[in-house]
């Protein structure tokens, strides 16, 4: 039931306001206010029904005819309410009467309409003073407002002059108001200040989305703010530098034309884009063409060659290029961008690693290198057995590789070439790793004799940033710990190994493991059958299960590790192997180089360098995210393929893995599904 206010039709009639009368025994008072034609009730809250008038609740706007409404309250007014509304309405230029009876009483439980519709009203009193809106601000401009210190952040300009009639108020602010097509109009500064007259706009608007802006002066008379009328409205499109081209190939070869997708007008900065495309071979310059379109044509690329593209998009505004690619050897390493492999080259547009991520490498040691050394934290040497360590003694310090030659065979350089596979440096020397921009912290625990499980126990512990008896703790804990390690003869996870990878996981370190070289179950090779861990066989060129490698329920995934099987198919200078840092010495250290390597050892530190990636991408996610992640991302084998045939076999509601994992790591969707991967937990 509505109970409490009545409203006649309007009157002009005169009089002087009068305060309720609180003198009067009445418990409730009439309270009735007519509004100008045209105008609804509103409360302060800008509801036109609600709660929010003086405390008490609005009913529905009475239409008292001829335009006219009526403000109406749910329930009848006590005195203190009605003095509140009256304080509410002071100035309120759509107020046609205010009128107030004291006489009136009745209850919410008592009043039936007979009784309130005989009341007739025992005061007409006159508006309050109005306060008139201001004129409009003039002269109002807006530009398109370029920051070529952020040349890909929109930004707008507005700038006016202040009213010229102010009907007695005085300015408190102005507000700027959008929109898109010039009719519905919302707020997008809400207050510029009093004394601003010019306004610089990031947020709320769209590169090359055409808006219209206009400005309203904000006015206070006594206790009663309003709005001016709005100004003229402007038109402003903005415009910035254009976005990277996504480049679909990043090495081609003669009779191979550059690609990129086609950009959104957003993506153009708003303006007319060229593009030019560059062809390099060591890092020389060939050959360049230009265009508008999506793609050109290089005329000097020979026959046997493979060389790197980068694609830069201009505008007026400024420039951006794809990733750009420097190290001379980029174009044998295959497994970085060709058909079957990570497509390395494609997750580098979301990060090429952070100083921030480490990848631990348990691995022989490491060795001096110019396209390695910026990326090494200091690391460890666990390498118990004297005998076996070369370095005289047992724990140590450093982890220098030692060499692991035999009688017969020269050192291998072992985790040097694991080491670049991993982060070697992104510059112009050389070849590049997975993650250039991270961080490897090189851990002894291979010697002469291969190594102990108890030193490999150690140094994971030591690795994920837990506590090991003896040795300083570790000053830059890795999110990665790569182990291309494996037994050639099967050999099950005790419970020790167990345990630490368990641990490492489950704070956010990641193991990553080579499932071995030995053909057989996977499952059977230590410690890439400790569970959790990453197990990684190896694929060759084509995308299948390269012929050393082992295979199994116990692979998870499968990257390329090489195959010297396939070296005719593959670009030159790779033999279809893993070309990554190396070192000439036969024994002893020698003279860094670039060495070509294929084993399941070379796949692990593919996956360690693209986990590294998403970790940089975003720290905040664990290794079951991560693993998820990159089981929702995974390339395909190649069709018909051992591989493929078997994989085929994989699905979330089977979730027995197949022979070769689920598929092989593409680490340019996994970036892209990790930036808008949410965490679950
Ligand atoms: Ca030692
Ligand atoms: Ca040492
Ligand atoms: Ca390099």
């Amino acid at each position: 039931m509505i109970v409490g206010l009545f409203a006649g039709v309007p009157n002009a009639a005169s009089a002087s306001v009068r305060p309720v009368n609180t003198e009067s025994s009445a418990k409730s008072v009439g309270v009735i206010v007519t509004y100008k034609p045209g105008y609804e009730p509103i409360a302060p809250n800008g509801e036109t029904t609600g709660e929010n008038f003086a405390g008490v609740a609005l009913a529905e706007p009475r239409d008292l005819g001829m335009g006219y409404k009526a403000l109406n309250f749910e329930t009848a007014l006590t005195h203190a309410q009605a003095q509140r509304v009256l304080l509410g309405l002071q100035h309120d230029p759509r107020i046609e009467t205010v009128q107030l009876d004291a006489q009136l009483q009745f209850s919410a439980a008592s009043a039936s309409a007979s009784a309130r519709a005989s009341i007739s009203p025992s005061s007409i009193v006159r508006p309050f003073e109005a306060l008139k809106p201001a004129s409009a601000p003039t002269m109002v401009k807006g530009i398109n407002y370029f920051d070529a210190k952020a040349p890909r952040t929109p930004r707008i300009r507005i700038s006016w002059k202040a009213p010229t009639t102010l009907n007695k108020a005085k300015i408190f602010g102005y507000r700027i108001e959008t929109s898109a097509d010039g009719k519905a109009w919302k707020s997008l500064v809400a207050n510029t200040g009093k004394t601003s007259t010019a306004v610089s706009i990031t947020s709320g608007i769209s590169i090359a989305q055409s808006a219209f802006y206009r400005v309203r002066a904000l006015t206070v008379l006594g206790a009663s703010k309003a709005a001016s009328a709005p100004s003229v409205a402007v038109s402003i499109t903005p415009k910035v530098a254009p976005q990277p081209p996504n480049l679909e190939k990043t090495v081609l070869t003669k009779g191979q034309a550059p690609a990129w997708g086609e950009q959104s007008l957003a993506e153009r900065g708003g303006l007319a884009v060229s593009y030019e495309a560059i062809a390099t071979l060591d890092g020389e310059e060939v050959d360049s063409c230009t265009t508008s379109a999506k793609t050109c044509q290089f005329t000097k690329l020979q026959r046997d060659y493979h060389y790197v593209v980068q694609v830069i998009a201009r505008n007026a505004l400024g420039q951006a290029g794809s990733v750009r690619i420097p190290d001379p050897y980029f174009s044998s390493q295959w497994h970085l961008y060709s058909q079957y492999s990570i497509h390395a080259d494609q997750a580098w547009r979301f990060t090429k690693g952070k100083p921030s991520v480490v990848v631990a490498v348990l691995d022989g040691g490491i060795s001096a290198h110019p396209d390695l050394n910026a990326n090494l934290v200091d690391g460890y040497d666990f390498i118990s057995d004297a005998a076996f360590s070369r370095d005289g003694d047992g724990w140590d310090s450093n982890p220098q590789d030692e060499g692991d030659f035999t009688n017969d065979e020269a050192s291998s350089w072992h985790g040097t070439h694991v080491a670049g596979i991993i982060a070697a440096r992104s510059n112009s020397i050389g070849g590049v790793g997975v993650a250039p921009g991270v961080k490897v912290q090189p851990i002894r625990v291979l010697g002469t004799n291969g190594g102990a499980s108890s030193d490999l126990i150690a140094a994971i512990h030591w690795a994920a940033g837990i506590k090991v008896g003896g040795v300083p703790n570790n000053p830059t804990p890795a999110r990665v710990i790569n182990l291309s390690i494996g037994t050639d003869t099967p050999t099950s996870c005790d419970a020790g190994t167990q345990a630490a990878v368990r641990a490492a996981w489950d704070r956010g370190v990641t193991p990553v493991t080579a499932a071995g070289n030995s053909t057989f179950e996977a499952a059977g090779s230590y410690p890439g059958n400790c569970y959790p861990t990453i197990n990684v066989t190896a694929t060759g060129i084509t995308g299948n299960i390269a012929p050393y490698a082992n295979f199994g329920d116990g692979v998870d995934f499968s990257a390329p590790g090489g195959d010297a099987e396939l070296a005719a198919q593959s670009p030159d200078g790779s033999e279809g192997m893993i070309v990554s840092t190396f070192n000439l010495g036969e024994t002893e250290e020698g003279e860094p180089s670039y060495g070509l390597q294929e084993g399941t050892s070379m796949a692990a530190p593919v996956v360690a360098g693209v986990v590294a990636l998403i970790y940089s991408a975003r720290p905040d996610l664990g290794s079951q995210d991560v693993y998820k992640i990159l089981l929702a991302t995974v390339g395909e084998f190649k069709e018909g393929s051992y591989c493929a045939i078997t994989a085929s076999r994989y699905s979330d509601e089977d979730p027995s893995p197949s022979h070769c994992g689920a598929g092989i790591i593409d680490a340019g969707r996994a970036l892209l599904y990790a930036t808008s991967y949410k965490k679950s937990g």
